[in-house]
């Protein structure tokens, strides 16, 4: 056996899962280079903002070129590193609300408001799917969990201390990126728990294979993770400063 061609793996034609787990992980690489290239050219004041966009599909990349592998070597769901990758974009993305926002007056208490619930959301996730006993009970409670903490960043997104920071900004880029950011949280997001309904005991588990649930969870994770990057990049250059007239 040739030792240099250990690493070739192989996919099947149907195997719709592991496509989506090698486009997901070249999308969040390409999109990391963009982020990080066009922070050059912004403004100072979205260059952090710019910089955490990167940041947050740059870590999926490199979740994703493992997890990729485990699951086409395993042909298993990679729980573990899923949810690695989320404890750590998903408060990052908390971090985008805060640091638009903070010119509208945001505190640091509204991040770490938002960090708490998304931490919530990704514990009692983790605990219903990693440590399941196959039984609907078990699913359904963790799952109903984890929502109380998705409905707090809804909320706050959509009526709550985001909405009313972003009406007192007295910046119309800030105003229509956040709303954006509000529909990623209601509809993109929502794709999540539609993935979780797929594993064992879930409420979809008729319908829809154990494995599926990756199918969601990584298209899910290439609309949000580069789409909330996109609407950060949108008001940062929709925001330029005006150009200084001549005399
Ligand atoms: C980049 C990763 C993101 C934006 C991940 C978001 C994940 C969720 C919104 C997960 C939500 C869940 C529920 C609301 C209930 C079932 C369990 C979860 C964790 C799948």
């Amino acid at each position: 056996m040739n030792m240099y061609l250990l690493d070739i793996v192989k996919i099947p034609v149907d195997d719709a899962v592991a496509f989506t787990f090698f486009t997901g992980y070249m999308a969040m690489f390409a999109a990391s280079i963009f982020f990080f290239f066009e922070r050059g050219q912004v403004d100072g004041k979205w260059k952090t903002s710019l910089l955490v966009s990167g940041l947050i599909t740059g870590i999926a990349a490199v979740h994703y070129y493992y997890m990729r592998d485990y699951y086409t070597a395993t042909q298993e769901t990679p729980t573990a590193l899923r949810y690695i990758d989320w404890t750590l974009t998903v408060p990052l993305m908390c971090l985008e609300f805060y640091l638009l926002l903070k010119p509208a007056g945001a505190k640091s208490s509204f991040m770490w408001k938002l960090i708490a619930a998304s931490v919530l959301m990704l514990v009692a996730g983790y605990i219903g799917e990693g440590f399941t006993d196959g039984s609907t009970s078990h699913s359904v409670i963790w799952g109903v969990i984890s929502t109380i903490g998705y409905a707090y960043i809804l909320y706050s997104a959509w009526a709550g201390e985001a909405k009313q920071l972003a009406a007192k900004s007295d910046n119309p880029a800030v105003k229509k990126g956040i709303q954006a950011l509000a529909w990623f949280v209601l509809v993109g997001w929502a794709i999540y728990p539609i993935g979780y309904m797929a594993m064992p005991g879930g409420w979809l588990s008729g319908v829809l294979e154990p494995k599926d649930m990756n199918l969601f969870y990584n298209i899910a994770d290439a609309i949000n993770k580069i789409g909330f990057g996109l609407v950060v990049y949108g008001i940062a250059v929709s925001d330029k400063k005006p150009a200084v007239a001549v005399a």
